[in-house]
């Protein structure tokens, strides 16, 4: 991994450049990854070193069981090189759903990166992995998914599972699992494996993993699902916006409803928020122009495993058993805000919203902030 090579062709930054882009374009994005990943500002310098001098990545791209709105989320990305870092001939070597070529070509394609990359490839994988029957609902060209999986896996440094589906199983795997439907960790054994849930998935983190294992040649810590610790080690609630209403014990008990219109809190109508772990509050979707609860819906807990069957979705939990002061919701209202302990959540939450404000910044950095940058 990350070999140190003499032309610039086989680093991203040529990669990246070649594609038309920038300098500008190339300094901005990886201050918005730097920040992303969860990094000091004075580690951009560092992200974009290893973009420069690094053989980029190559990555095979499997889809299984799925719905495709993994990849939809990841080609539709707000900054164009977070998508195009491993799209665009940049780093994908096989994708069936993305890539120009099909059938014969895209095999041959694929076969032949893997040769020349063994040992070197990541390997991302959207969809789960049928077992039912020997495997045969889900088969390309004749070829069980197992089959196909064991294959790419084989030669693989690292594995991705991009969407709840190849993480957990998703809703292929709910109740009542007709095909027998498993996660990818539960056919390969013997290769790191990260995990990037979400139904769908951010597409920031994919390319946020990648970068990490560029810059530092090591996989990112990981929690006990297998998710990155840096994307997924906060609660949804911990960044939510309309926190305070939650801990004044504000809650909207029907969608149309006064209270829903104010925006008071959505955990009376079923959010999963207090127990899902994922970046949406952070960053945002689309630019960081909305999530799915400042659409006026609740979480549903799309990155956590088995979230399919933890329905109906708009009933409230009946428990939360988060940290600090959240025992149930409807002891929230009584509790005075001030206490050590409810000014240490208003400190969490206030300390997640200014994260987000640096990740809008690096965003729309301007010219004064690039020539800041060290390198
Ligand atoms: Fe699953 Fe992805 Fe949900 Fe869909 O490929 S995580 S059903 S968004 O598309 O796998
Ligand atoms: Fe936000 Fe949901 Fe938590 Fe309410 S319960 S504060 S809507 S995450
Ligand atoms: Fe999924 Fe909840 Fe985010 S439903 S998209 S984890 S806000």
């Amino acid at each position: 991994m990350g070999k140190l090579l003499k032309t610039k062709d086989e680093t991203y930054y040529g990669k990246i450049t070649a594609q038309g882009y920038s300098r500008r374009d190339f300094v901005k994005f990886a201050t918005v990854m730097t920040a992303f990943m969860g990094l000091e500002h004075s580690m951009v310098g560092q992200v974009m070193k290893a973009m420069e001098t690094k053989k980029r990545i190559p990555v095979i791209w499997e889809h299984f069981q799925e719905c495709t709105g993994c990849s939809e989320s990841f080609i539709r990305s707000d900054h164009p090189l977070v998508a195009d870092v491993l799209l665009d001939n940049i780093s994908l070597d096989y994708t069936d759903t993305l890539m120009a070529a099909a059938g014969h070509n895209a095999e041959e394609a694929k076969q032949k990166s893997m040769k020349e990359n063994y040992g070197n490839y990541i390997l991302v994988v959207e969809g789960a992995i049928p077992t039912k029957d020997g495997g045969i609902y889900c088969t390309i060209a004749g070829r069980t998914a197992v089959e196909i999986l064991k294959e790419s896996a084989a030669g693989a440094a690292a594995i991705l599972t991009f969407g709840s589906c190849a993480a957990f199983g998703g809703v292929q795997a709910a109740h009542p699992n007709p095909t027998g439907s498993v996660p990818v960790s539960e056919i390969i054994k013997d290769k790191p494996i990260i995990n990037i849930p979400g139904c769908p998935p951010i597409s920031e983190v994919m390319t946020g993993v990648v970068l990490h294992y560029l810059t530092f040649g090591t996989i990112p810590e990981l929690d006990g699902f297998g998710r990155p610790k840096q994307f997924y080690g906060k609660r949804i609630h911990d960044s939510c916006y309309r926190r305070p209403y939650f801990d004044a014990g504000l809650y909207a008990e029907t969608f149309d409803s006064e209270e829903a219109k104010k925006g008071y809190c959505l955990y009376k109508v079923g959010c999963r928020g207090p127990v899902t772990y994922n970046a949406c509050s952070t960053t945002g979707w689309n630019n960081g122009v909305s999530f799915p609860i400042q659409s006026g819906y609740p979480c549903i807990g799309c990155s956590e495993p088995g979230f399919w069957d933890n329905s109906p979705f708009m009933e409230r939990l009946t428990n939360v058993n988060g940290v600090g002061i959240e025992a149930t919701a409807d002891k929230i209202g009584k509790i005075v805000l001030g206490t050590a302990v409810a000014g240490a959540a208003v400190h969490a939450v206030a300390t997640n919203i200014a994260k987000r404000k640096e990740m809008k910044e690096a965003n729309d950095c301007g010219e004064d902030n690039l020539k800041n940058i060290k390198y």
